[in-house]
C-alpha cells in the first residue's frame, strides 16, 4: 500500500522535519494502494457529513468540507483501521519524530476523511490535538493556482503567523503524504478556486507515549 523512503533517507528527513515541523513525502501510496484508498474513500463520502461553520476555539476560522469521523471509519473500512496501524508505516513516523510514534486511542480522532469539493472549499487555521498529523492524498487540484494548497508557518502556533511572512505554502498530488508536527504548527488549506475540483485526504494522527486525550473541542465540532 505505500511506498516508504528507503532507510538511508530518512536521516535527512527527520532533520528537514525537526528544522521545519513538516516533511513531504511525494508518492507516498503505491499504485495498487491509491486504488484502493480510493474506492475506500468513494464508498465513505456516502456517509461522510457537510460542515460549514466557523470553528469557535480556532480563531472563528471557516470550515467548509465534507467529513467522516475515525469511528465510522473503522466500522465500515477495516482496510483503512489496519493501514493506520502498519508496523513499517509507524516505525518511519518514529524515525522522522526522533522517538515513539503511537496510534491515538480516541477512535474518533485517530484517522479522519476530508473532502473539499465546492469552490471556496477550505479547511481554516488550526493546530490539531495530537503531535504528528500523516496527511495521504487520494485527490487533490492539479494546478497550485486551483488551490487546497497548505499553507502553515514552521515554529509557531499561533493562528495569525499565517497571515505574516515565512509562511510555506505547499501543492500535493495524488499519493503523495506529509508529515506535520501538527500540534505546534499553525495549518490550514486554501479554498478551491474554481468548480470541478476535489481535494480528499485521510488523515492520521498519531501521539506520543502517554500522550492521549484531545486538548480542544474542534475534533467532536469537525466529525461528530
Ligand atoms: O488537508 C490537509 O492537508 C490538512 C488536514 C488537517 O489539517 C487536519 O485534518 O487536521
Ligand atoms: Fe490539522
Amino acid at each position: 500500500m505505500f511506498s516508504l523512503p528507503v532507510p538511508s533517507r530518512r536521516e535527512s528527513l527527520r532533520r528537514q522535519f525537526t528544522a521545519d515541523g513538516y516533511v513531504a513525502l511525494p508518492g507516498l501510496i503505491s499504485p495498487t494502494g491509491l486504488a484502493e484508498l480510493g474506492r475506500e474513500a468513494r464508498r465513505l463520502e456516502a456517509d461522510a457529513v457537510r460542515r460549514d461553520f466557523r470553528m469557535p476555539c480556532m480563531g472563528d476560522s471557516p470550515r467548509h468540507m465534507t467529513t467522516l469521523g475515525g469511528d465510522r471509519i473503522a466500522r465500515d473500512s477495516p482496510v483503512i483501521a489496519r493501514l493506520y496501524e502498519d508496523r513499517d508505516l509507524m516505525g518511519l513516523l518514529s524515525s522522522l519524530l526522533g522517538e515513539a510514534a503511537v496510534a491515538v486511542h480516541d477512535p474518533v480522532e485517530r484517522h479522519v476523511l476530508n473532502v473539499l469539493h465546492r469552490p471556496g472549499d477550505t479547511h481554516g487555521a488550526h493546530t490539531d490535538d495530537y503531535p504528528l498529523a500523516l496527511v495521504l492524498f487520494l485527490e487533490a487540484p492539479p494546478h497550485p493556482a486551483d488551490g487546497g494548497l497548505l499553507e502553515f508557518r514552521p515554529g509557531r502556533g499561533d493562528l495569525g503567523a499565517l497571515d505574516g511572512p515565512g509562511v510555506h505554502r505547499v501543492h500535493h498530488r495524488p499519493a503523495d503524504g506529509y508529515l506535520l508536527r501538527s500540534d505546534l504548527t499553525a495549518h490550514r488549506v486554501t479554498p478551491l478556486g474554481r468548480p470541478g475540483l476535489r481535494r480528499t485526504v485521510l488523515n492520521f494522527a498519531y501521539t506520543t507515549p502517554g500522550r492521549q486525550g484531545a486538548t480542544t473541542s474542534s475534533a467532536s465540532l469537525l466529525y461528530d
